[in-house]
């Protein structure tokens, strides 16, 4: 075999680490330098030297003294070599078209791993895989080196890494900023069942998908207080006087489009201490003090918050916020426009989208940019604020909208806040117009509330800055509308608009489940991963025996390397031929896991007990992954619960091989790329009106699993498109459960008067999951029984039924299967690309480049 360990005459591809995307750019010196560097050769030959390139340059070893982890990094960096090219041509393209960008400001990416995307956006997978083996690697070894980036709780994240992903495929310029949070979201592991907490250190073995740029830093102020002044003109104008600062330092990474030749570029900050605290430790005389200052600066961008809902209103969360969001303003101002830019046309050229509340304070900054930096009038400043900014709403539970006391904003930020009552002046004189005298609504609607404690209600400057709010699904923006913002709705209806959100397929049907994407491309042809639509044409194929035989054996192969997958992560034994049951979602009670478990367990007790022969039960897999927040007590008892249920019936003789329980620790978007497309079921049973969306829902349509569901969130959406036959629908619907509300819920009496739900609830509290401990589960319990906000038994006997449907359908295969095929080819709809197409039409009014 050929000697591979070293390079064989390499070119230099300094032209492209050498580069430098921010920052001012110098006069090019030698004629090359104006133009991107070629890619590497797209052949194995190229590809192998490349690899082999980086593996002696850049991580300093020959082939056969390197570790995985060396291998894997080398690899990485040479499918990006690829993506160089059109990276640096991306944006020069940008800047001559003067096109407008999208500024996605979100302070959570859930990217999930970014090798096997940059493979497939590149078409080197096949290549890559063949250059490998020449050396003796395995592309599916190395593949699984990768820690992913989780940057992200949940859906909010995962939704701005689908958008940024598909407006990249779309050719729309945009950039994603956010925060480089040194420490993602914990890594979950059980010890006897309970949830405990690890420090995620994803950048510990070094990321090779990300460019500093310290050259291009910005400095972000906090504290201090604000002055008066007079100008040279006369005008009356404020100065902050700030009392800390840091530097944010921008970490680039490529996004690269499906095929298409665009990379844009998702911004990350990272804080790290200005100067200004090395002279502090230079006049201190105490070091260790001054040392611990500059540690003070840096945490701001440490670690993610891991709650996922509940804003715990904490300092250095508003520090986070306000970091990346001033750094990326003044990113696009500095770096991005041309010198001499009229910032009174900004809103031509960038159109920021809010991602939730999180990065709101992005409004005040902007106007304190315009008026206290670039000598803007206000009203001139407004005019231009008000054009640049839409908001999306991802929540509807009242806990989840961030308010900030103004003693804290006032503190950190005294000009931002000063601001803020000016907007909130200004908005309420208009209210008063508009309904003159109606002093009870100003009250509500003013942006400053009173109690519990005076604060700023984020939702409500983001609602009164924003071109256009937007809910998440259609049911969803309806009550966003009637419910969270019913007087705004009245002041200005046009501004309320929905965009249903979307799934990238690039990553959840062909990289998650390549075997179906295989199946689809040989019945309907290529091209569907960028038209989605067009699996409709799958329609006839639901009638196909050989299609149905062929998408069944995906199906069974998937589970297949999930059950591998499992044994090797888990130690967690899947049967065979089982009815897999999915959910996989964070643990939140209006999500209402402890309605799936009570399903669990009533199965269980029912055979315990002799009411069912265990042969009567459908051979079923429950699969749980879920996250609960650290401080989330009533979530964290949950997961035990679930895994003492899961110990005790996964032991039972009773009803083995009929019911088995499983609970992989840490749930993340690599594993959901393994549990999806080995899924039958989709349970998506949250109280309905209290999901805003879903989007793991549309994963498990697009990959043919059947949903049991609410009427909630995109479930409307996803029934109305595949049919009520192919659906399992149960469970009150949002007006009932307001009617219930009303009326008054009370759980005991669901417990009085059902026996299979009180012996469910009875065999939990007898201590059979808990060694004889009869309180062990009482906060669980006596939560589902006394004060339930989300009305967990009035829908179990709905769901149990339903269920039970569910079984008589996976009796019939032949009928499963086609259902499940339906599924595939009527929620086409659901790709992000649909999302972003919505979102260009009806809120920032641009179009794609090409
Ligand atoms: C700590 C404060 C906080 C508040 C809200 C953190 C995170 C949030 C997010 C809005 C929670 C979230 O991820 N919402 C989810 O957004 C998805 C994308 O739109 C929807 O599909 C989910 O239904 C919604 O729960």
């Amino acid at each position: 075999m050929q000697e591979l360990n070293q390079i064989p005459g390499n070119d230099p591809i300094d032209e492209v680490s050498g580069h430098r995307t921010l920052g001012p750019t110098s006069t090019p010196t030698h004629p090359l330098a104006t133009a991107p560097v070629g890619m590497p050769a797209h052949s194995v030959d190229g590809f192998v030297r490349e690899f082999l390139h980086e593996l002696n340059t850049n991580q300093g070893v020959a082939l056969s003294r390197s570790s995985a982890n060396d291998q894997y990094l080398a690899l990485a960096s040479t499918v990006r070599n690829y993506l160089m090219a059109r990276w640096l041509e991306t944006s020069r393209r940008t800047r001559e078209a003067k096109a407008k960008t999208i500024g996605y400001l979100s302070a959570e990416y859930l990217l999930g791993r970014q090798l096997g995307n940059a493979l497939l956006a590149t078409d080197l997978n096949e290549i890559a895989e063949k250059g490998l083996a020449l050396c003796g690697l395995d592309l599916v070894t190395l593949r699984n080196q990768e820690v992913e980036p989780g940057l992200g709780n949940g859906g909010l994240g995962r939704l701005a890494a689908c958008f940024i992903d598909s407006l990249a495929t779309m050719d729309v310029p945009c950039i994603g900023y956010g925060i480089r949070y040194e420490y993602g979201i914990f890594r979950q592991t059980f010890v006897d069942g309970r949830q405990v907490e690890e420090t995620d250190t994803w950048l510990a073995l070094g990321s090779p998908w990300e460019f500093p740029h310290p050259e291009a830093s910005v400095q972000v102020d906090f504290g201090g207080h604000t002055e008066r002044y007079v100008d040279a003109d006369g005008e009356e104008r404020t100065r902050w006087v700030p009392s800390w600062n840091v530097l944010g330092v921008p970490y680039n990474y490529m996004v690269p489009g499906y095929l298409n030749g665009r990379v844009n570029t998702l911004r990350l900050w990272s804080a790290q201490a200005t100067k200004a605290f090395d002279l502090q430790i230079f006049n201190a005389g105490d070091y260790a003090q001054a040392v611990r200052a500059q540690t003070f600066a840096e945490n701001i961008s440490k670690v993610l918050y891991p709650e996922d809902s509940t804003p715990q209103g904490k300092e250095l969360r508003l520090q986070q916020q306000y970091f990346f969001v001033a750094c990326s303003l003044r990113d696009f101002i500095d770096n991005e426009l041309e010198e001499g830019f009229d910032l009174h046309n900004l809103a031509d050229r960038i159109t920021y989208q809010l991602n939730d509340t999180h990065p709101v304070i992005a409004v005040p900054e902007l106007m304190r940019l315009l008026i206290d930096v670039r000598g803007f009038s206000w009203d001139e400043a407004w005019e231009v604020t008000s054009k640049c900014f839409n908001y999306t709403c991802h929540t509807l539970l009242p806990e989840a909208l961030e308010v900030w006391s103004t003693e804290l904003l006032g503190r950190l930020l005294p000009r931002h806040l000063e601001i803020v009552y000016r907007i909130n002046d200004q908005f309420l004189a208009e209210v008063d117009k508009t309904f003159p005298g109606d002093g009870l609504r100003t009250r509500r609607m003013s942006i400053i509330s009173e109690y519990p404690e005076r604060g700023v209600r984020m939702a409500y400057l983001a609602t009164v800055a924003a071109g256009k709010v937007n809910g998440v699904a259609a049911l969803h923006s309806q009550l966003l509308r009637d419910k969270v913002l019913p007087d705004f709705s009245e002041l200005w209806p046009d501004k309320f608009t929905n965009v249903t959100n979307g799934v990238t397929p690039r990553r959840f049907v062909k990289l998650a489940n390549p075997k179906l994407s295989d199946l689809i491309t040989d019945a309907i042809g290529p091209g569907w991963l960028t038209n989605l639509e067009r699996l409709k044409e799958l329609e006839p194929y639901a009638d196909d025996p050989e299609f149905k035989a062929s998408f069944a054996a995906v199906k069974a192969s998937n589970k297949q390397r999930l059950t591998a997958l499992l044994k090797t992560r888990d130690d967690i034994d899947l049967p065979d031929g089982h009815l897999l049951d999915v959910m996989v979602k964070r643990l939140h009670e209006y999500k209402r896991q402890s309605l799936k478990l009570l399903h669990i367990v009533s199965l269980y007790e029912q055979v315990l007990s002799g009411k069912l022969p265990a042969s009567a039960l459908t051979p079923r897999t429950v699969v749980f992954g879920a996250k609960a927040a650290p401080g989330y007590r009533m979530a964290k008892d949950t997961i035990h619960l679930i895994n003492k249920v899961a110990m005790k019936v996964n032991s039972a003789p009773e009803v083995e091989g009929r019911l088995k329980v499983a609970f992989p620790a840490n749930y993340n978007v690599t594993l959901a790329e393994k549990l999806i497309p080995a899924a039958d079921l989709s349970e998506q049973i949250s109280l309905a009106g209290m999901e805003a969306s879903g989007t793991g829902n549309m994963k498990f349509a697009l990959n043919g699993a059947l949903t049991i569901g609410t009427d909630d969130g995109a479930n409307v959406e996803i029934r109305q498109l595949v049919g009520d036959k192919h659906f399992f629908l149960f469970g009150m619907d949002e007006p009932a459960v307001t009617e219930l509300g009303a009326k008054g819920y009370h759980p005991g009496a669901y417990y009085e008067s059902n026996p299979q739900l009180r012996a469910t609830l009875d065999l939990i509290l007898s201590g059979h999951f808990s060694d004889g401990d009869p309180h062990a589960f009482d906060s669980v319990v006596f939560n589902l029984l006394h004060q339930d906000r989300f009305m967990a038994l009035a829908d179990f006997q709905s769901y149990v039924d339903t269920q039970a449907l569910v079984e008589q359908r996976y009796a019939d295969q032949d009928a499963w299967t086609r259902s499940a095929i339906l599924n595939v080819a009527r929620t086409g709809y659901f790709s992000s690309d649909r999302s972003m197409r919505d979102y260009l039409q009806r809120i920032w009014h641009t179009s794609p480049m090409l």
